[in-house]
């Protein structure tokens, strides 16, 4: 990436957050893998094309995700999966350390939603 921070651990961010740049296999078309800038707040994991993009890609809804959890993606390292009834998305972060980090917030996140329900911090 470059001289682009990969994380924002800036304290801005409310406590449970988190946002960084993961790089994500597209979704038809499998060959082409994204570097995207991911933030991650409540229940809400929102993807936007870089980090200064205004709106995003996509929004997803942590509330219909079924499983987040490590994976060996062809030669791809750190990679992750979270996986939505409608789609598998595939993702890594730049080290191990990040990618688990995402692991286990959001896995987290998904054992609060199915306690809890919406109320995610
Ligand atoms: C695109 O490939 C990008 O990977 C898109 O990712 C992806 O959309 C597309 O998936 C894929 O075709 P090209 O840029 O080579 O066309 P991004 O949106 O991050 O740019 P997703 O759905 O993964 O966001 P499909 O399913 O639209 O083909």
């Amino acid at each position: 990436f470059g001289r682009l921070k990969t994380q924002d651990d800036s304290p801005h961010l409310a406590i449970g957050s988190k946002s960084g740049y993961l790089t994500k296999q597209g979704g038809k078309i499998k060959q082409t893998w994204k570097t995207r800038w991911f933030v991650l707040v409540k229940n809400e994991l929102k993807y936007y094309r870089d980090q200064s993009a205004s709106e995003p890609i996509r929004v997803l809804d942590l509330a219909e995700c079924q499983e987040c959890t490590p994976e060996t993606c062809g030669d791809k390292d750190n990679c992750f999966r979270l996986i939505f009834p409608w789609r598998t998305f595939h993702l890594y972060a730049a080290t191990d350390e990040e990618t688990n980090d995402w692991i286990k917030l959001i896995q987290w996140k998904l054992k609060r939603l199915a306690q809890d329900g919406m109320d995610v911090r």
